[in-house]
């Protein structure tokens, strides 16, 4: 297997298993990475899920150039369609997803990673999107997702120069959340998913729709949604039982219903 999947308790970590090739996307790669994910979104034991990469150079550097380079139109539209597919996957399952950098996170690296909900970043890492220099875009949503998270400014400058950046530039720009010492990545991200997987998983995946409707669609529209969804939300179990716990001055108890 080109991905491999642990979990613990409610957190599944998906680990890119490539590493002599800098954890680069090649087909069987990135099928079985959209195959896990397809899983881990039905999932209701799965509350957080963390992509990484294996070693201590690449989250990705990118997709595979040597299978790209001999793709004809239909095959690289089959290849952008893979991978949209996989950036789908981790923008809109009900569920947080977490990036953990921790290293190259290179044009379809990078992709994927700005796809995710929370990108934390080793202080070692260096993101950017250079298919420029290899004659092409980005294909997997990186000139739409790295203008929304970063602006439309800075997003023609990376996507148009090909540059690539540091921890500490990605971090003044927004494009990771927080960098840490290599050592000190997945301990911290673990940290994070586990305190996401102990709330309310209907409560996280509402918020998460409506936060990405934020920069999509009718501002009207999406205030509607959100009032949707937080009324829906006082059927809830969870709700019940967050409120309670608040007024009874004890931690809440979450069951996920
Ligand atoms: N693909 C294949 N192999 C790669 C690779 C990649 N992206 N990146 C690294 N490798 C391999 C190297 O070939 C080398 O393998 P061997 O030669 O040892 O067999 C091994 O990983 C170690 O790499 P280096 O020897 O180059 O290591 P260095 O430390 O010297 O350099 C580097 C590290 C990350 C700076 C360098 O490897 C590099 O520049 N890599 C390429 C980075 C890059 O350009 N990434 C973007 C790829 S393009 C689309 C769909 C998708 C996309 C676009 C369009 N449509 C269908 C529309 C996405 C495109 C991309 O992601």
């Amino acid at each position: 297997m080109s991905v491999d999947l642990s979990r613990e308790d409610g957190v599944a970590v998906l680990t890119v298993n490539r590493p002599d090739a800098l954890n680069a996307f090649d087909v069987a790669t990135l099928s079985d990475l959209r195959d896990h994910l397809r899983q881990l979104a039905e999932e209701s034991e799965a509350r957080v899920v963390i992509l990484t990469g294996a070693g201590d150079r690449a989250f990705a550097a990118g997709a595979d150039i040597k299978y790209m380079s001999g793709l004809d139109v239909d095959g690289a539209k089959k290849w952008g369609e893979l991978g949209h597919e996989v950036g789908h996957l981790l923008e809109t399952m009900p569920k947080p997803t977490i990036a953990a950098i921790n290293g190259f996170a290179l044009g379809g690296g990078c992709e994927l990673a700005l796809a995710c909900d929370f990108r934390y970043a080793s202080s070692n890492a260096k993101l950017g999107q250079p298919e420029v220099n290899l004659g092409i875009i980005p294909g997997w949503g990186g000139t739409q997702r790295l203008a929304r998270v970063v602006g439309l400014g800075l997003a023609k400058e990376l996507v148009l120069t090909g540059r690539v950046i540091d921890a500490d530039e990605a971090l003044r720009i927004g494009l990771v959340n927080a960098v840490y010492e290599p050592g000190e990545l997945m301990p911290k991200t673990l940290e994070v998913a586990r305190g996401l997987a102990a709330k309310a998983p209907l409560a996280l995946a509402a918020a998460k729709e409506a936060v990405n409707r934020a920069l999509a669609g009718d501002h009207g529209d999406n205030l509607d949604r959100e009032a949707d969804y937080f009324g829906e939300l006082f059927s809830s179990e969870d709700a019940t039982e967050g409120m309670t716990a608040f007024v009874a001055k004890r931690e809440p108890r979450f069951t996920g219903r």
